[in-house]
């Protein structure tokens, strides 16, 4: 479509938001992470970054590359929002470290700890169910099973209708990235259950003592008006169901893939802390962000204008040979910190800590009892345009 004015500014054709990518997009990294430290997607007209270090610098530098014109394909400035944008993903500072605080303050490490027993629990229960009972689909069963269970709860949210968190992170996720047809059916999909989610953050829908009606707490005390309350409720609802169902469920296809790995867990418990952040460095469930520029700067010797978007994909910053020693392994013995799957800087995921323990507790009852995860068919991919997504995922827990 576009060539780029800049000639030193590689121009890459291929369509990243097309099927075939978002299929495989392991396989296309290399030739991204090759082309240079920053190049031009000619399809959409943005720059692109897919190397550890860059997207690292860029992440770090919120007041240059911002959020607040959207983390998607769209620029906020130029183009009415999908929906009224997240007050925590789409801000910047000021406004996104009063409501990050307010959400910080919720999603205490107290509060995780009180939580962990009894989500132990659960795991275990629903663990007890699906060993050794023949084939499972451990996205339907396990990976979607488990966050819908305990999520939806912590948070206070009505009982009926809560499947409808699925197709409105679906249409979420799918709106950060171009108006294709992927995205036209999530959001046929979601319709109704954007109006469910709407009424679900309410504060008369929400009960009492959950994380939802905490928010409104802090509205009383004067820290956000009653409609941003709202808008925080929807983002935990937003932001911390599909990347948790896609984490698990990504996880658990990993270790099917490498039983080896399994076994090393099994025979060292104690590396059970560190499994979940080679997951989601070894397969992002958020694969990419996009950042807007708020001046013109200089990106690796060349001149990036202001208002350009900027594609950072994060999962191929997770597999950068130029930072991870054999990073197409996952290897459950390496330490993985310094990943991109909760992202990096000021907008760092919040929920890590819920989502980590979540994947925790599913580990550790899964650890003593199954013997071997081994695949009963092939995992079936559900495209989105930013995450890394399974349809069914049909595997056998062997009993130990
Ligand atoms: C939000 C939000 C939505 C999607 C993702 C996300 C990964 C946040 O509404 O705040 O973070």
């Amino acid at each position: 479509m576009t060539m780029h004015a800049d000639a030193s500014i590689p121009s890459i054709d291929i369509d990243v938001f097309g099927d075939d990518f978002l299929a495989a997009p392991y396989s296309r990294h290399d030739l991204l992470r090759g082309a240079g430290p920053l190049f031009w997607l000619s399809k959409y007209g943005v720059y692109g970054m897919a190397r550890h270090q860059e997207i690292s610098a860029t992440l770090k530098d919120w007041q240059t590359f911002i959020s607040s014109r959207g983390v998607g394909l769209s620029d906020f400035s130029r183009e009415k929002p999908w929906r009224p944008p997240s007050l925590l993903l789409e801000t910047d500072p000021p406004v996104h470290d009063r409501t990050r605080g307010i959400m910080k303050d919720i999603v205490s490490l107290s509060a995780l700890q009180e939580l962990r027993p009894v989500w132990q629990a659960e795991a275990d229960a629903l663990i007890d169910r699906v060993v050794g009972a023949g084939p499972l689909d451990a996205v339907a069963e396990l990976a979607q099973a488990f966050p819908l269970r305990v999520f939806p709860q912590i948070i206070g949210l009505p009982d009926e209708g809560r499947d409808n968190l699925l197709a409105y992170a679906m249409a979420t996720f799918n709106a950060f990235g171009p108006r294709n047809e992927i995205f036209l059916v999530s959001e046929a999909k979601a319709a109704s259950a954007a109006q469910w989610v709407a009424q679900a953050c309410e504060r008369r829908n929400l009960k009492p003592d959950g994380w939802g009606m905490k928010v409104y707490a802090a509205a009383d005390a004067g820290r956000c008006t009653e409609e941003e309350a709202a808008r925080l409720v929807r983002s935990f609802l937003s932001a911390g169901v599909d990347t948790t169902v896609n984490g698990i469920g990504n996880m658990i296809h990993a270790f099917a893939c490498n039983p080896a790995q399994w076994e090393r867990l099994r025979e060292r418990p104690a590396l059970l802390k560190r499994v979940f952040d080679e997951a989601l460095r070894w397969d992002s469930t958020v694969q990419t962000f996009f950042r807007t520029t708020s001046r013109d700067v200089e990106v690796a010797g060349s001149t990036v204008p202001e208002g350009s978007k900027i594609l950072l994909f994060l999962a191929a910053a997770n597999r950068d040979p130029r930072k991870w020693p054999d990073p197409e392994k996952f290897d459950i013995e390496r330490v993985a910190s310094g990943h991109m799957g909760f992202g990096f800087g000021i907008h760092q995921c919040l929920g890590q800590m819920v989502a980590r323990l979540e994947a925790e507790v599913i580990l550790a009852a899964m650890l003593p009892k199954v013997r071997e995860i081994r695949f009963a068919g092939d995992p079936v991919r559900l495209l989105n345009n930013t995450l890394h997504s399974l349809e069914a995922l049909p595997v056998e827990f062997i009993a130990a």
